[in-house]
């Protein structure tokens, strides 16, 4: 199977990190939605990053739906998510907060970097700003509550998490001060420590 996308998007890297934690092999062809909107429509005539194309060429899209998939191919015993309803309700409720960070990072990086500057459109940035901050005071009081282990495991919770703090770090690291969110920092620096995020590096 392909995963179609560079690893400098979220989405594109939580794939290709759950797929090694699952023990899934994909090869990873880093094709841009932008640098090579052609070649990436030949694949998928949407252009959505990540995509991925299975061995018979059926394609599919949505890191969400993607990992969905990867998870019955492995089986419940390698599962990402916690199986206890409380547990995996704050599994869904970190991952639903850290993939809204992730879209408002993307939507940011799209109006400074893709809309020109004398049409931007000051509150609706503003309104994304709020949006993308908001959601990063939530996690890291969802921290405070009750830490993410790191003890050398990582669930579907922590690798998004993960994966979208070191991405709003890399596109607008100036909405966000790692002082003002120390357990998502410390948790991160510990993620990206991890075997199969150190094999996917986002500027790979
Ligand atoms: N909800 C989707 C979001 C995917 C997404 O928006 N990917 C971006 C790249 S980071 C993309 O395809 N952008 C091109 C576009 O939307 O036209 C997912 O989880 O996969």
């Amino acid at each position: 199977m392909k995963l179609i996308g560079m690893l400098d998007s979220p989405y594109v890297r939580r794939v290709a990190i759950s797929a090694k934690r699952l023990g899934i092999d994909l090869e990873q062809q880093s094709v841009s939605v932008f640098r090579t909107f052609e070649q990436f429509k030949q694949i998928n005539p949407v252009v959505k990053a990540p995509t991925l194309v299975l061995d018979d060429g059926e394609v599919l899209m949505d890191s969400t739906l993607i990992i969905d998939y990867l998870e019955a191919l492995a089986g419940p015993g390698r599962s990402l998510m916690p199986q206890g309803i409380e547990q995996r309700l704050r599994a869904l409720r970190l991952i639903g907060l850290a993939l809204a960070a992730s879209e408002k990072s993307v939507q940011l990086y799209y109006e400074r970097n893709l809309r020109p500057a004398e049409i931007q459109f000051q509150p609706w940035v503003e309104r994304v700003e709020g949006q993308l901050a908001a959601a990063w005071s939530a996690l890291e009081r969802e921290l405070e509550k009750q830490p993410l282990p790191s003890d050398g495991s990582i669930g579907q919770d922590g690798i998004t998490l993960a994966v979208a703090w070191s991405f709003t770090n890399l596109v607008v690291p100036d909405q966000v001060d790692a002082a003002q969110f120390p357990l998502i920092a410390a948790f991160t620096a510990y993620a990206e420590g991890l075997e199969a995020f150190v094999a996917t590096p986002i500027d790979g």
